[in-house]
């Protein structure tokens, strides 16, 4: 078959968000969509003649129609080689693996991650780099100016490759290796974790867990590492079939979407773990009996146990987390003697610091937690370290976690979302916030002194880009904050997020209910925002 050059024209609005463009399927599937992006990116990248390239996805409706056009476009451009899971299906953190594990120039994942799918869903795509990461703004910013100008697209006019049986084809000139997309990445969380100590705990009857994949791509892996490498009872995994639609929900591992696994946990006779991972694989929520653990609580108390995990027994080189994630693994940081990082909401910028070698462990308050063994958040590795600490120590969750805020005191955190509202009016509530947040430094508010308010900069202490406008910051003089920014992945109006966080060190005052601990700085930041007034929501849509 001889390449095609199709002719085409720019769509509007493709630019990368927080990860990836993220649209509605039916934006997606319009003639020349998908292709004015993928050549985009080809055309922003260079010298990749040849070369390897890893592609997969989260098994959304979508998936293996966006998979095809994007092989046949690789061949047209010149790859080498492409490497592909079996059935389309990549989790976000296995691509990274197998990015790095063979050496590839790059990888084109596709997920909307936790966004549900289906028809009338959504869709996503994104460019991950040779180090197993996701692409850095300079790149973004390249792909998203070429999709306003380009005029054409390369496409090799050939049968569909099959997809669902492992081994190579052939495809123009460019080899498809379909790939175990398991088994790279089994590997290694075999050589990060101390399988037989989790093993042993699984097997031994007195240790119950449950994991939800929620119909989403960590059933696969969950069910071949827990029930198949470690030998956990079959069941342990539910909703381990991933399906296109997500069996309908939004595969959201938190309180409000996670609901069949939330019923067991906080039921009678409740598991001693329960965990869930979202639609592409690289978020977890930590969940004891009766006992949930935030995010941002989960990274510091992993940081704090690390040692104990084979993979970091040599320490931790750092540990970086983003601005809005709360203080709690900062604490840990200092006690270990290591710095600690503050990069702007998004896995990508933690590439640099752990390229670096400058941080071993990352952490979003958004379900997100990752170390230096890939270039992505990793939720079933989440997982693991946890069973690791589990089987190392023998205490339930819950005193684990109660120990740790003994110890270093209780960060209060939570994030209230309104989701969906009206974009002009968001930007508006943003701009008011930018321009009259700091004129509150020095007031007293609700009992807090306001120490300064700013909208968070942050220059990459290792290649010096700079990101600006990345949320606006409202910092106490007893270490409280509130932050405010804009959700830069949905796909319908905007989405507001308000972070609260708040120390306490006495023990005594441990054991309160999140929302009254922080209920003085939700009416400051309601103060300040009007939020009422500017979203016209009573409340917020989702508080995690
Ligand atoms: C959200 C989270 C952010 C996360 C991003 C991608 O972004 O807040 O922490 O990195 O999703 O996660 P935003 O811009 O909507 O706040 V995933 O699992 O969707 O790749
Ligand atoms: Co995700």
């Amino acid at each position: 078959a001889v390449v095609q050059i199709i002719p085409t024209t720019p769509f509007d609005g493709q630019k990368p968000g927080t990860s990836g463009l993220r649209k509605k399927v039916k934006v997606f599937a319009q003639p020349h969509y998908l292709e004015n992006f993928v050549q985009s990116i080809f055309d922003s990248l260079s010298d990749f003649a040849g070369q390897t390239l890893v592609v997969g996805g989260d098994g959304r409706y979508h998936n293996r129609v966006a998979i095809q056009t994007i092989l046949h476009m690789a061949a047209a451009n010149g790859f080498g080689r492409v490497l592909v899971g079996q059935g389309g299906i990549l989790s976000t953190p296995a691509a990274s693996c197998v990015i790095r594990k063979h050496q590839a120039y790059g990888g084109i994942i596709l997920s909307a991650s936790h966004n549900p799918g289906g028809p009338d869903e959504d869709f996503g795509i994104k460019y991950n780099i040779g180090a197993g990461g996701p692409a850095p703004e300079s790149i973004t910013d390249a792909i998203y100016l070429r999709t306003q100008t380009i005029d054409s697209y390369k496409i090799l006019p050939a049968e569909a490759v099959d997809l669902d049986v492992i081994g190579s084809q052939t495809l123009g000139g460019m080899v498809v290796e379909v790939i175990d997309p398991v088994a790279d990445y089994a590997d290694l969380m075999a050589s990060l974790f101390d399988f037989d100590a989790i093993g042993a705990m699984l097997r031994d009857g007195a240790f119950r867990m449950r994991f939800d994949a929620m119909h989403a791509v960590t059933g696969p892996y969950a069910t071949r590492i827990l029930e198949g490498m470690l030998g956990a009872p079959a069941g342990t995994v539910i909703n381990g079939t991933p399906l296109e639609d997500f069996g309908g929900g939004h595969p959201d591992p938190n309180l409000v979407y996670a609901h069949d696994l939330v019923a067991e946990m906080f039921g009678a006779n409740a598991p001693d773990f329960g965990a869930a991972s979202d639609g592409d694989g690289d978020r977890n929520m930590i969940l004891g009996g009766n006992f949930f653990v935030t995010p941002s609580d989960s990274l510091a108390v992993l940081a704090a146990n690390a040692t104990l995990c084979p993979g970091y027994a040599a320490g931790l080189k750092g540990i970086a987390r983003s601005m809005p994630t709360s203080r709690a693994a900062d604490l840990v940081a200092a006690r270990l003697g290591i710095p600690a990082w503050e990069t702007p909401t998004g896995w990508k910028f933690f590439g640099t610091l752990l390229d670096a070698g400058k941080a071993t462990l990352c952490g979003e308050e958004s379900f997100g937690t990752g170390s230096d063994h890939v270039r992505e958040k990793d939720g079933l590795w989440a997982v693991l370290m946890w069973l690791n600490v589990l089987a190392c120590r023998r205490e339930p969750v819950s005193a684990i976690v109660t120990a740790h805020w003994a110890d270093y005191g209780r960060t209060y955190y939570s994030r209230h979302d309104y989701e969906a509202i009206d974009s002009a009016a968001a930007e508006c509530l943003m701009a008011h916030l930018r321009s009259e947040g700091p004129k509150l430094a020095g007031q007293v508010l609700e009992g807090f002194t306001v120490a300064a308010c700013d909208d968070f900069a942050y220059t990459d202490p290792v290649d010096g880009s700079v990101s600006t406008k990345q949320g606006v910051r409202l910092m106490f003089t007893d270490g409280s904050r509130v932050v405010f920014r804009l959700s830069g992945t949905g796909t319908a109006g905007a989405t507001l997020r308000v972070y609260l966080e708040r120390h306490e060190p006495n023990p005594a005052l441990h054991q309160q209910d999140t929302q009254q601990a922080l209920a003085p700085l939700i009416a400051i930041a309601q103060q300040v925002a009007d939020i009422r007034g500017r979203s016209g929501r009573d409340a917020p849509t989702v508080i995690t």
